[in-house]
């Protein structure tokens, strides 16, 4: 009994981590195939199947063919353009006169479109004065592509795929006749390089060819050393043709046996048994003013301190680097048989079975369609939560660009919306995951990024409106443009309010005063003070507005729209919060940020019952609209849940959310998930993630807006997040957190472990038949707050770390 007991407690444990381990692979029988139709309307067809690797500053992604591959490769800092201000020149002499407009535009009985002559003449205006010079902003662009040739692999069996999000490794294996071919790339962070491995199981059997291309026309290769490299230059397509970035890839071959040879044209492998490539690659971008790097130095650095660094050392430091940071969080939603089919499959099962029927939002059911197609696969759903993770973790490390609109990964010259940063929601979506999900040091990109536009959008407060401080529109780029951009939706300008909420909630979660201290609070200061500038006095109301403005991507240029209003009641809020954990800091400007935030308007419920979008009840203009704005308080804001017990706001906040019905976008339906969940609707969240699965997923699991747009994903992850944990921060005695708030019934019984809550907590849970059955919430400041379970609760002790456990009923602490 003895001997057995043990080696039984072995194949429990091999068993699940084989369970768990599965559950953590996207796997495909089939190569990522560019001859094939694109059946999800990407338009380059193998991309919606390749397999992305990141390094945050590098980002690839592997099609896994046999006879011909193809890896195609980014840096994070080449885009279009050069340095550059946005502003229009002359646009502040006419702020007066478009808000004179755009006030005597504003008519209560009046829907204000371009059909009112003031309001046409305000935009007509704002178009040809006030937009950002040019009129829209840099595209990010891909950098080069490793196209392998293997002879005579055409015909193979055993063939498999995989991306492993525990590793971060992306695995190619297929036989030849009696020899097993393998190939592994990563991104690897520590060592800033791409790495691929190719073996044979038999020795001498490995042979291939390998180019180094670009898709940039001013591109060419040459031999440096023992390594091949790429040098090019960007050129703008718009307005004419200006040269941009330089930038330059090398890759170093090294191989066991066989010969190898480098060639400007490429590498040439016969007869070896294993080759390690690396890939290094850089641009001449400093910083976004400064364009004086040189490329090939950067490079050159980069492969000495590769040098001597065998394959097992490279994959060993980027294994443990990716571990740090992914193994935080585990989760488990339960398993189906469909844990055993390739992802594509999988995804289609989703697809076919349809989504849940009923008549909510714009989105008709689909034909034929059946009630909760992810309902039989809840593993996909965990997989989809840790896809997310393990993107923002390959997009967005100290150092590197923040994850744009695709992340790191990107193929196309004229990529959609220029694959750069839009923040009127989609940058901010990226980020919601970091800290709820343990990847708190992920955010770090976007917080450098805020430095950079805190000088930037300086210039733009001044040089646009007259104003201190510094602001930011919907739309920020490599160059850190900050003008209204594109058109007269454009002009919305809380886009730097909304950026300061991370810096905010980053303190929440890690206690960082430091951060706090030097960062956070002089940017949400001086993010203030564009304000307290910016904003006037409506005339009919006397509350202050800001004008001109948008609700996100909705409706006529208007004056104080709700959401406008929620980010700076927020911004003033966290402000005055930082000031006092700084000793009270700046009290009379403190003093004249409370004094401005009691004269914003308010939230208001319409005659229609729902929170207003508007200042004015203009009802609802677009009622399945893909923008949430006015519901920011909700989430990611929290300002509803410091007024739950107004009811009638809490009805008009409710029956604004079901108007919206369904998401259409991807990230549509992505913001949809965390709002029920806040609303404490676990099924109607669990409804937006079943419907983003069947209609707005690719085969590997990227996201689509229309095309592949990397936020729902990030999205997503953060949402499944908010259905399982929640936490706020209290009025008056500290933080709340609660414990399974919005578990769906499809996901009866499951595990959550490492997931971070405000206020410096991480919390495990189990539940089974939908109830909590262990919970572990360990403080680790000592902050004071309580912890609640349905309508159980206990306080948290104060001043010190605690361990809380839930077994069945709350029960009590362990320091
Ligand atoms: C916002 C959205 C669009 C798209 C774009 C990148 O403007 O409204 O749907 O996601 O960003």
């Amino acid at each position: 009994m003895r001997r057995i007991l043990p080696s039984l407690a072995l194949v429990v444990f091999f068993s699940t981590a084989a369970a768990r381990a599965g559950d953590l692979k996207l796997w495909y029988d089939k190569p990522a195939d560019p001859t094939l139709p694109a059946k999800y309307g990407e338009k380059s067809p193998g991309w919606e199947q390749a397999l992305p690797v990141g390094s945050g500053r590098l980002g690839a992604m592997v099609f896994g063919g046999t006879s011909s591959e193809r890896i195609q490769f980014n840096v994070d800092t080449l885009w279009t353009g050069k340095p550059h201000g946005y502003v229009r020149q002359g646009a502040r002499e006419h702020l007066d006169e478009v808000r004179k407009l755009v006030f005597e535009s504003m008519q209560d009985t009046l829907d204000a479109t371009e059909k009112d002559p003031k309001q046409k003449a305000a935009a007509d205006l704002f178009r040809a004065k006030m937009i950002s010079d040019p009129v829209r902003q840099k595209a990010f662009q891909p950098c080069g592509d490793l196209l392998f040739t293997f002879p005579g692999h055409d015909n193979v069996t055993n063939y498999r795929r995989e991306l492993d999000l525990s590793t971060a490794i992306a695995t190619t294996i297929y036989t030849v006749g009696d020899t097993t071919y393998m190939r592994e790339v990563f991104a690897s962070y520590p060592d800033n390089a791409i790495v691929v491995r190719v073996t044979s199981s038999l020795p001498g059997r490995l042979s291939f060819t390998m180019k180094l291309t670009s898709p940039h026309a001013e591109s060419s290769n040459a031999v440096v050393g023992e390594a091949i490299a790429l040098r090019g230059r960007v050129i703008d397509p718009v307005p004419q043709r200006q040269p941009g970035s330089r930038f330059e890839a090398r890759v170093r071959a090294t191989s066991t046996g066989g010969e190898t040879r480098v060639t400007k044209d490429g590498i040439s492998v016969k007869g070896a048994n294993a080759c390690t490539l690396v890939v290094v690659a850089a641009t001449d971008v400093v910083n976004f003013q400064d364009v004086s790097g040189d490329p090939s130095a950067r490079c050159e650095q980069y492969l000495q301190a590769l040098s001597g660094k065998d394959y097992k050392t490279l994959r060993d430091a980027a294994v443990a680097d990716h571990q740090k940071l992914f193994n935080r969080v585990s989760i488990d939603l339960g398993t189906s048989e469909a844990s055993n089919l390739p992802i594509n499959q999988r995804i289609d099962r989703v697809r076919k079975a349809g989504n849940p029927g009923g008549a909510m939002g714009k989105n008709p059911p689909l034909p034929g369609e059946i009630k909760g197609g992810l309902d039989a696969d809840p593993a996909l759903a965990a997989l989809f939560f840790q896809y997310g993770r393990y993107m923002l973790i390959g997009s967005s490390r100290p150092g590197s660009q923040p994850a744009n609109l695709q992340g790191v990964w990107n193929e196309l010259l004229n990529p959609p919306w220029e694959s750069k940063y839009t923040t009127n929601i989609n940058v901010e979506m990226n980020y919601w995951p970091a800290e709820l999900t343990n990847l708190s040091e992920c955010h770090e990109p976007l917080f450098a990024m805020i430095d950079d536009l805190r000088i930037s959008g300086a210039r733009t407060a001044k040089e646009q409106y007259g104003c201190r401080g510094w602001v930011l529109h919907h739309n920020t780029d490599l160059w850190r443009g900050t003008a209204p951009i594109n058109n007269i939706d454009g002009m919305w300008p809380t886009g730097g309010a909304w950026l300061c909420h991370h810096l905010w909630e980053h303190y929440q979660f890690t206690g960082d005063k430091e951060f706090l201290a030097k960062r956070a609070y002089p940017a949400m200061k001086e993010a203030c003070e564009f304000f307290l500038d910016f904003l006037v006095k409506d005339p009919k109301t006397d509350w202050l507005v800001t004008i001109p403005s948008h609700s996100p991507e909705q409706g006529p240029l208007n004056a104080g729209p709700a959401m406008d209003m929620q980010l700076i009641r927020a911004l003033f809020e966290y402000t005055t919060g930082a000031s006092h954990v700084l000793g009270d800091v700046d009290s009379d400007f403190i003093a004249k940020v409370a004094e401005t935030r009691k004269q914003l308007v308010p939230d208001q419920v319409g005659q229609d019952g729902m929170l207003q979008e508007w200042k004015q009840d203009w009802g609802q203009k677009d009622k399945g609209h893909r923008h949430m704005s006015p519901l920011w308080g909700l989430y990611p804001g929290s300002e509803f849940y410091s007024q739950m017990s107004d009811q009638k706001l809490w009805a008009g906040v409710r029956s604004l959310l079901e108007s919206r019905g369904d998401g259409s976008t991807g990230w549509s339906y992505a913001w949809r998930i965390p709002l029920w969940a806040r609303a404490g609707d676990g099924e109607f969240a669990y409804r937006q993630l079943n419907i983003q699965m069947a209609r707005r997923v690719l085969p590997n699991l990227f996201d689509l807006c229309g095309p592949y747009q990397a936020d729902g994903n990030y999205g997503a992850t953060a949402g499944i997040a908010e259905m399982l944990l929640q936490s706020h921060v209290r009025v008056r005695d500290g933080y709340e957190i609660e414990l399974l708030p919005a578990l769906p019934k499809a996901w009866p019984k499951g595990s959550v472990t490492g997931l971070c809550a405000r206020g410096g907590f991480e919390v495990d849970m189990s539940w089974d038949n939908g109830k909590l059955t262990r919970a572990s919430v360990r403080s680790l400041r000592g902050t004071p707050g309580r912890v609640r379970y349905g309508k159980e609760n206990i306080d948290l002790p104060v001043g010190f770390p605690a361990t809380i456990e839930y077994a069945d009923g709350f029960k009590g602490l362990a320091r």
